[in-house]
């Protein structure tokens, strides 16, 4: 780690010109590393952009530094260097950024181990529980100061991440970052009550549309899968943008004895996307890199062509195998 981070840092002295980048569809981990480097960069007395294709969902818009990231990369440029964060796959940096000609050297700080080291200087961990993570590991290894707006976006970047330090990526290290972050200024209930006492009334009457598709399969004494679909038409109905059903497919995997919950998204014309939540007796990414997807080992997902219930009917075929394959614990 230590000789990818020495590499990273030459980079960050000879540049002057950077962009920060993350995936498509970003959340609190894509959202929170890029503010944290950008606001690092900055910090150095660096010309630093940030950019993102999509739009930032509204519960993430407080986090210091959003309102600069930019959405189109047109005229900017040349850079001397970017930092992708939180991405496995450069094609899910945004159109822009895979049109750009001189992004300049490409480090990728990522912790999927679905990374396909895309980068010229590939920092990828798949055992830190965020990209959040490295950025602060890096801040350190460059001695770049952690303001308190640093401090804000990584612990978010870091709490969401682990699910509220729910899930087993919740390392020991983990919560002493987070705890050093707290310590740094970000305020835990401030965090809270803005990511997760926040949402609008629209999330909720789309919620009570999504419920009642809810779908538990039994496995024949392998655990259960439970389904949820929202559709296009439901969005429309609640007036909601398709960020709003984020998180949903939680609602699933939160049965008692599903072993996998998965939320089918319709995106347009005959096209989902599908998200795999496990309790940990299956690898859904290793199902989702079946369809071309990719993710962590309980939390995945990939877009797929075709009608609802065939789509629906592939995915509970694929984690049937896995569940019957002795792969259970
Ligand atoms: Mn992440």
């Amino acid at each position: 780690m230590d000789r990818r981070f020495d590499k990273a840092i030459e980079v960050l002295k000879r540049g002057k010109r950077f962009l920060v980048v993350s995936h498509v569809g970003p959340e609190g981990d894509a959202i929170g590393s890029l503010l944290g480097l950008t606001l690092a960069l900055r910090g150095l007395g660096k010309d630093a952009t940030a950019y993102l294709e999509d739009r930032i969902p509204d519960l993430f818009k407080f986090l210091p530094g959003a309102r600069t990231v930019v959405h189109t990369l047109e005229g900017l440029g040349p850079f001397d260097a970017t930092f992708a964060v939180d991405c496995g796959q450069k094609d899910r940096l945004g159109r822009d950024f895979v049109n750009l000609k001189d992004p300049g050297c490409v480090v990728n700080i990522d912790h999927h181990a679905t990374n396909d080291c895309f980068g010229d200087i590939n920092i990828v961990e798949p055992g830190a529980s965020a990209a959040g993570e490295l950025v602060y590991d890096f801040c350190k290894a460059a001695s770049l100061e952690i303001t308190r707006d640093i401090a804000v976006n990584l612990y978010v970047a870091i709490h969401t991440d682990t699910g509220s330090f729910r899930y087993s990526s919740a390392t020991p290290e983990a919560f002493i970052k987070a705890g050093e972050l707290v310590r740094l200024g970000a305020e835990p209930w401030d965090v809270s009550r803005r990511v997760y006492e926040n949402y609008p009334a629209k999330r909720y009457r789309l919620l009570a549309m999504v419920l009642s598709t809810l779908d538990v399969i039994e496995m024949k004494g392998d655990g259960r899968i439970a389904t949820l679909s929202v559709t296009l038409d439901m969005f429309r109905k609640a007036g909601a943008e398709k960020d709003v059903a984020d998180g949903f497919v939680n609602y699933a995997r939160g049965i008692e004895g599903v072993e996998v919950g998965a939320l089918f998204r319709e995106c347009g014309a005959l096209e989902y996307k599908v998200s795999l939540r496990s309790k940990g007796g299956v690898d859904v990414a290793e199902v989702s890199r079946t369809f071309g997807g990719g993710g962590h080992r309980n939390a995945a997902g990939f877009t797929m062509k075709g009608g609802l219930e065939e789509i629906k009917a592939r995915v509970i075929d694929a984690v049937r195998g896995r569940l019957t394959n002795g792969q259970k614990v």
